[in-house]
This record gives structure tokens, C-alpha cells and sequence, in this order.
């Protein structure tokens, strides 16, 4: 299965959203179609995550159908009927008689019945909620719908008279995580955290930024996750300061940092994480502090990650830190005093132009509103965001000339919790000397040969559990393995 969700959450995030939906409404949502890459060659299939969401259905060519109180059955599903001759050539498929019996729909019915069924369903409905204005087919088959409904007029038969984007529910819902997405997530991201850790050991000069790409990829599928959230950045040296490169065709080149933004998608959920390290393993005194100083920003921007807290409380937190290091650095001109003025003018945005992380979940910049009633909202336990504050100077920038050339990012998946949050990624090291101490380490890795050096093994494993201890008393609050939950005052 390709999606995580049980039968039995699908069925209760449809309950949630029949009672979103009320008692007048019905929801139309269709399935992802199949896409083509070249002639007859599709993308591999990627179910829409809305649908994905309600049904747990994993096929193209579906519509689910959402009628609150209706006395035949709430769910309905339109799909591909079996077809044994297909089937030979594409694989299984689970039929009308399998979405009844495998994810919960109350009836079912093959694709083509759509135009015969759905003014039925529509009958005497005041509301129609679907994805409005996605998908031009879409729209217009609504429209068709509902004409034929207002054909029945006669027979005493009301058509619905509004139509509504089916987001205004769906989103909200999705953007609470339950604990069984939260789990799934919590895994993704220990697999994209252990993809970082590997290609952390495997950097050096000469190699190339298409080789850190193929060993995250290896990684993430050999645990499970066989796709990307989304396409992988790997940037060398100046390369990190092109915020999504995607071309990774570089060398790495001693001295240069490489910037890695990369998270593995398990079971229809996303992971984000961006790690920033020295090629050789050694940051230098100018990478260094740089460095440093978006550590302190995203730290500070993750201890204002807590219900009750606006959305814009972490990158406030971000930029406050940034700024008044930019100062301290040279990068921006001015004194101590004129930080407040300083982000007043937005004058950070010269070398921190993005902001400091977005919401995650089933699509890696998810779905759900960021303000209400035109105030940024406020966090509650259950949403999951990103923070990943960052600085980049582009080589021809008007800054010192020992950072030109440098752009890093450190970005973490957190979940708000009860009385803070929980770092799901922070089993990817981001601390300077954790991350020196990881790179040094190189001859020890699961996976490379210890055989040469045998005797070293005790002595570098106690080495490595000191190391380990004495990260873990640095990082503090913020950085537990994930599977614990982090309190936060
Ligand atoms: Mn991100």
C-alpha cells in the first residue's frame, strides 16, 4: 500500500469532514491522473494528496464523492472496473467490488457511470465543495452536472446554487497532523536525517555534487523511501547561493562548502531537511561563522516554535538573530543600535531573501491557510512546519570578500507539541564539531571495509561515544534523536 493511512483513519477523516462539509453540501474529488513523460512513458503515478487524504485509495481514474446523511451511504466511489486483460500488462487493479471491501466505500461504481450518477448525488444538495478552478475538465464536468440537475427541475428536484473550493475544508483538516501521520513523519524524516549522516561520510574533494544526489536517493529507497519529496539540491561553493538548483552537475572542490537541501517522501509524506558542510571536512574561520550564526538563527527560530505563537514568531526570531550578525560581521553596515532599524528596512533581505520555513505534510510545502482574518495565525499542537533560515552571498555581492561565494542553510522538520515542539530531523548533525567530528570519521562507516585497520576499531568507538555524549549536552534542548518528544518552556 502505498500510503500510510489505515482504512480506519481514512474513515474517520472522511467522519471529519462529512461534519465539516453539513448536512446540505457534497464533496467531488477526483484522483491524480496518470502523466506522460515522453510518447508513452508516464512519470511514475503519484496519488493527489487530497484524495490520497480521504480515501486511501492508491489508482488514477477515481472520483470520490462525499454525500453527508445520505440514507444509501455517505461514501462513493467511481473507479476503474477489473479488467483481467489490463491487468496482464499494468498490474492489479482493485475493482468497484475491492473499494467496497478494501477502503470502506458504501458503494462503488465504474468511471463511466460518473455522468449518469452524479446528477443523482446532486439532487436537492444547496452546496457543491471540489476542487474549484484546478483542473478545466474538472470545472466543466461540474457544470454539466449541475445542468443536468436543473433539467429535473420539473420533477420537484432542487440543484445545488453554490459552489465552493473543496480546500476550505480539506486543508484546514490536513494541516492538523494525527499521531499516526505524525509517526509517519517522524520516520521519514529519520530516514532522510540517516541519508544526510551517509552522505556526510561520503563527501570529499573531487567528488561530484550528482554523487552526494545518487547516495541520498540509495539511501532513502534502500530504507523505504523509494521517492523524493522533491527533486534534491545539491549546490557546491557558489552553487548553494542559487536558492533551487536542481542542475547538480558540479565537482566539489576543496575548501568550498556544499549546500544539501534533500528529504525522502515515506508513505505519501514528506521530509525537508537542508545540511550545509565543508567539503573536506574542516569548515574555514570565514565559513565558520557564517555558519554559525544561521545555526543561532534557527535555533532561536525553533524556540519560538509553540502553540500560541503566531506563524511569523520563528522568522522574526530568525531575522532578529541574523541581522544583528550581519552587523557584527561586516556584512551589513551599522552599529549594534541600528539592528531594529536594520530589519525595519528589510535590509537582511540582501543576503536572506526567502522566509523561514513553510507548512509540511503530504506535499512538502503543504497545504492549510497561514493567516486568518488577515493576522498570521496562530500555531497549535499537531501542525508540522519547516525552519530553515539561511545566508547566501552571491559572489558578486557587495560584502567583505572572504564571504563571497558562501550560501548555507539549516533547515529541520518540527512538530508542535502540547508545550513546544519536537525536531523530527535532528538526527541529521548541524552542530560545526558534530558535523567535523561525522566527516573525520569516514573509515568507520557501515558499509566500507574496517578490515585495514582493526585495532582501531575499540578506540575510535569510545571516541565516538564521547563525541556523541558531549554534542548531546551542546545541542541542548532542541536536539533529541526523533521518536522522543521535546518539551520546550
Ligand atoms: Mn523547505
Amino acid at each position: 500500500m502505498p500510503f500510510a493511512a489505515s482504512t480506519k483513519e481514512c474513515k474517520r477523516r472522511r467522519r471529519d469532514a462529512v461534519r465539516a462539509l453539513g448536512a446540505d453540501s457534497v464533496l467531488i474529488l477526483p484522483a491524480a491522473a496518470e502523466v506522460t513523460r515522453n510518447r508513452d512513458v508516464h512519470y511514475p503515478f503519484r496519488q493527489d494528496s487530497d484524495f490520497a487524504y480521504l480515501t486511501g485509495f492508491p489508482e488514477p481514474d477515481a472520483v470520490a464523492v462525499l454525500v453527508p446523511k445520505r440514507k444509501e451511504g455517505e461514501f462513493v466511489l467511481f473507479c476503474r472496473p477489473r479488467d483481467p486483460e489490463r491487468e496482464i500488462w499494468d498490474g492489479h487493479r482493485y475493482g468497484v467490488e475491492g473499494a467496497v471491501e478494501h477502503f470502506g466505500a458504501d458503494e462503488a461504481h465504474p468511471l463511466e457511470a460518473l455522468d449518469e450518477e452524479l446528477p443523482r448525488l446532486l439532487a436537492n444538495r444547496g452546496r457543491v465543495f471540489y476542487p474549484l478552478g484546478s483542473d478545466d475538465a474538472l470545472d466543466l464536468k461540474v457544470m454539466e452536472w449541475l445542468r443536468a440537475v436543473r433539467s429535473m427541475a420539473r420533477a420537484g428536484v432542487a440543484a445545488p446554487t453554490e459552489l465552493v473550493a473543496s480546500e476550505r475544508i480539506l486543508h484546514e483538516q490536513r494541516l492538523i497532523k494525527s499521531s499516526s501521520e505524525a509517526k509517519t513523519m517522524r520516520r521519514a524524516a529519520a530516514i532522510s536525517a540517516e541519508a544526510h549522516r551517509r552522505l556526510m561520510r561520503a563527501c570529499r574533494p573531487g567528488k561530484t555534487e550528482r554523487d552526494l544526489e545518487t547516495l541520498f536517493l540509495h539511501a532513502c529507497a534502500e530504507q523505504g523511501a523509494r521517492f523524493q519529496a522533491y527533486p534534491p539540491i545539491v549546490g557546491g561553493g557558489a552553487n548553494a547561493c542559487i536558492l533551487h538548483y536542481i542542475d547538480n552537475g558540479a565537482v566539489l572542490r576543496d575548501g568550498d562548502l556544499v549546500l544539501v537541501d534533500a528529504g525522502g517522501e515515506l508513505d505519501g509524506y514528506a521530509s525537508d531537511i537542508t545540511r550545509t558542510l565543508p567539503v573536506n571536512g574542516r569548515f574555514s574561520e570565514p565559513q565558520r561563522a557564517l555558519y554559525q550564526l544561521v545555526l543561532d538563527a534557527q535555533k532561536a527560530a525553533i524556540r519560538a516554535v509553540r502553540p500560541g505563537n503566531r506563524w511569523n514568531a520563528p522568522h522574526d526570531a530568525a531575522v532578529r538573530v541574523l541581522t544583528r550578525g550581519m552587523v557584527e560581521l561586516g556584512l551589513l553596515a551599522g552599529e549594534p543600535n541600528d539592528v531594529p532599524k536594520l530589519i525595519k528596512e528589510e535590509r537582511y533581505k540582501a543576503f536572506y531573501m526567502h522566509r523561514t520555513g513553510h507548512w509540511l505534510g503530504m506535499d512538502v510545502h503543504d497545504v492549510g491557510a497561514y493567516k486568518e482574518d488577515g493576522k498570521w495565525r496562530r500555531l497549535e499542537p499537531g501542525m508540522v512546519l519547516t525552519v530553515e533560515p539561511g545566508i547566501y552571498v552571491a559572489p558578486d555581492a557587495d560584502a567583505p570578500e572572504h564571504y563571497r561565494g558562501i550560501g548555507i542553510r539549516i533547515e529541520d522538520d518540527v512538530r508542535v507539541t502540547a508545550d513546544g515542539c519536537e525536531i523530527l530531523s535532528a538526527a541529521a548533525p548541524k552542530e560545526i564539531d558534530e558535523i567535523e567530528a561525522l566527516m573525520a570519521d569516514k573509515a568507520r562507516e557501515p558499509g566500507i571495509s574496517n578490515a585495514a585497520a582493526p585495532a582501531a576499531g575499540p578506540v575510535d568507538g569510545k571516541k565516538e561515544r564521547r563525541a556523541a555524549k558531549a554534542s548531546s549536552k551542546r545541542s541542548g534542548k532542541h536536539a533529541k534523536r526523533s521518536g522522543k518528544k521535546e518539551k520546550q518552556s
